[in-house]
């Protein structure tokens, strides 16, 4: 009798923690710290924004893209240097985050550059941006808005 309540009480403890499992494995434990960006002159140049993206949880994650109202077409940049000290920008390949690592988007090296511009943007204002990852999780940031000399994240 004892056995039989065991195994009929299994099936509802497996129902029950998948209950409380969330639906997206990963991108749950993303968290985005010290997000900024320099104020533009317009809209005809595309504007960038930096942050430390830190996988907290126990699962690699993989951010894949980005989206914002401000532009229409944002993209995660590399900036590389060459031999020459030559500086030119690419499209990011996926970035994959360890558990317990994180990634900086920094002037010189990874960003968020923000393409076609739909506003200016506006040194003291800020503006949303969501990460997109490879389980379907997005995670939103609100990104202020610095200077346009700035080089760093407010302290
Ligand atoms: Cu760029």
């Amino acid at each position: 009798m004892t056995k039989l309540t065991y195994i009929n009480g299994l099936p509802l403890v497996l129902l029950l923690s998948g209950m409380s499992t969330p639906a997206f494995a990963g991108s749950e434990d993303v968290v985005v710290e010290n997000a900024w960006s320099r104020a533009s002159i317009g809209v005809n140049r595309p504007g960038a924004a930096y942050m430390t993206v830190r996988n907290t949880g126990e699962d690699t994650i993989t951010l894949t893209g980005l989206t914002t109202p401000l532009a229409v077409m944002p993209q995660i940049h590399e900036t590389k240097t060459n031999a020459d000290g030559v500086s030119s920008m690419a499209p990011a390949d996926e970035i994959t985050i360890e558990p317990g690592q994180s990634v900086a988007l920094e002037p010189g090296g990874l960003h968020a550059m923000l393409m076609k511009l739909q506003n200016p943007m506006i040194e003291g204002e800020t503006f949303p941006l969501t990460l997109t990852f490879s389980d379907g999780g997005e995670v939103t940031v609100e990104v202020p808005i610095l200077g346009i000399a700035a080089r760093g994240p407010e302290s």
